[in-house]
């Protein structure tokens, strides 16, 4: 059997119970991963709801304080799956403890702190990687290959949204989302930040943007059990939303293309709507996430009579990723694109190496996300201060 390596996650909600899901499969599904995880400690402040946690997720054993577990010698690998605001200490200690890090996107909460955790990893020669998880949907690395290979030609357009509804009740809760000192941002960090991390995948660099953010909904009920919550008699209390609900930019890429991007929790109907498009001088490519395991592709190179967008389901052995799951037209889901990340990350442990997305590729994704807030700010194109 491989080499193994004893994993610590910190975070134990949606994006734990994503990972843990990951760590489980992994080693099954791709028997050939050069290192197998063993599920150590799983780490929450709520000791109860942690416990519970592991025992349905199977950890070993569980922590309340993150500092107890970056220091332990027996840890190899940090997952940080937890809110923004904690993601660069704990990050950061991780790697001075020579740990190998994992950290939920976006990377943090500010440019400055992302810099200051890719300067971490760097500094202990410790892997360092962020978990951007549609990189890793087959459908997404087939549009990857037909522009790097020239299929649709240059790239003149990228044209991204990524639309969402929950928040559209004005009685929803002021939840740690909502607010920027835990989140850092709203929808741009949330969603923004994966339609950016996919744009700089599939067509590089972006040089500068023109943003504007907005919130509709100023001020919500506060969560029973925070700061003035409910009140004696039952009377709700209020609290200021200090995020965007919705944003949206234009951009220049480096490589001459031009880019629009839009991403709101204001959306009606739309749950998770991750779509994007991609114009070149010989074809399109059009990505939808409801519709994740198909491309839609447009070739000039096919017959004129033919000529049409269609359907490529990119499920069969010359996708990546696929040959470890189901043969072809038998689907995955949005749950593989995790396993993906974490079978990618323990060969880059084992082979030394940090995969991407890199922490270096957190922090150029943090610096278009800080370049949009400062040009909705000054109302002003903005470039990157990568
Ligand atoms: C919440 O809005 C969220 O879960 C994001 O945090 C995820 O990164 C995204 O994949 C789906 O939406």
């Amino acid at each position: 059997m491989n080499d193994s390596i004893n994993v610590a996650l910190m975070g134990y909600k949606f994006m734990g119970k994503a990972h843990s899901n990951a760590f489980r499969q992994v080693a099954h599904f791709f028997p050939d991963v050069a290192l197998h995880p063993v599920m150590q400690v799983l780490c929450g402040r709520d000791q109860a709801a942690v416990q519970a946690a592991a025992a349905q997720f199977g950890w070993q054993e569980t922590a309340t304080d993150w500092r107890d577990v970056v220091t332990r010698p027996d840890i190899g690998l940090v997952d940080v799956s937890t809110p923004g605001d904690s993601h660069a200490a704990i990050a950061i200690a991780a790697a001075q403890h020579g740990k190998h890090v994992f950290c939920e996107k976006p990377l943090a909460n500010t440019l400055a702190e992302a810099k200051a955790m890719h300067a971490a990893v760097q500094e202990a020669g410790v892997v360092g990687m962020v978990n951007f998880n549609y990189r890793r949907v087959p459908a997404v690395q087939l549009a990857k290959r037909l522009i790097d290979d020239g299929r649709i030609g240059q790239v003149y357009h990228w044209r991204a949204v990524y639309l969402q509804d929950w928040i559209m009740d004005p009685n929803f809760p002021l939840v740690w989302r909502l607010q920027k000192d835990q989140a850092g941002s709203g929808t741009l960090g949330d969603l923004g930040a994966h339609i950016v991390d996919l744009a700089r995948m599939l067509l590089g660099e972006i040089s500068s943007v023109s943003g504007l953010t907005e919130t509709f909904i100023k001020q919500r009920p506060l969560l029973a059990g925070t700061t003035g919550g409910l009140g004696a008699a039952g009377s709700t209390q209020m609290g200021e939303v200090t995020v965007d609900d919705a944003a949206m930019f234009l951009a220049r890429f480096a490589n001459g293309a031009v880019g629009s991007f839009e991403v709101t929790r204001f959306a009606k109907g739309r749950a998770n709507y991750n779509s994007f498009e991609i114009n070149g001088s010989k074809g399109s490519i059009v990505f939808n996430l409801e519709r994740m395991n198909e491309l839609n592709v447009y070739l000039d190179s096919d017959a004129p009579d033919v000529r049409g967008f269609r359907n490529v389901l990119a499920t069969d052995g010359s996708h990546q990723y696929i040959s470890a799951w189901w043969p072809a037209g038998h689907i995955i889901g949005w749950e593989h694109t995790f396993t993906h990340g974490v079978f990618d990350l323990l060969n880059g442990i084992a082979a030394g190496t940090s995969p991407a997305p890199t922490f270096e590729d957190g922090v150029r994704c943090q610096a278009v996300l800080d370049a949009v807030e400062r040009s909705a700010g000054s109302k002003q194109w903005v470039e990157p201060e990568y």
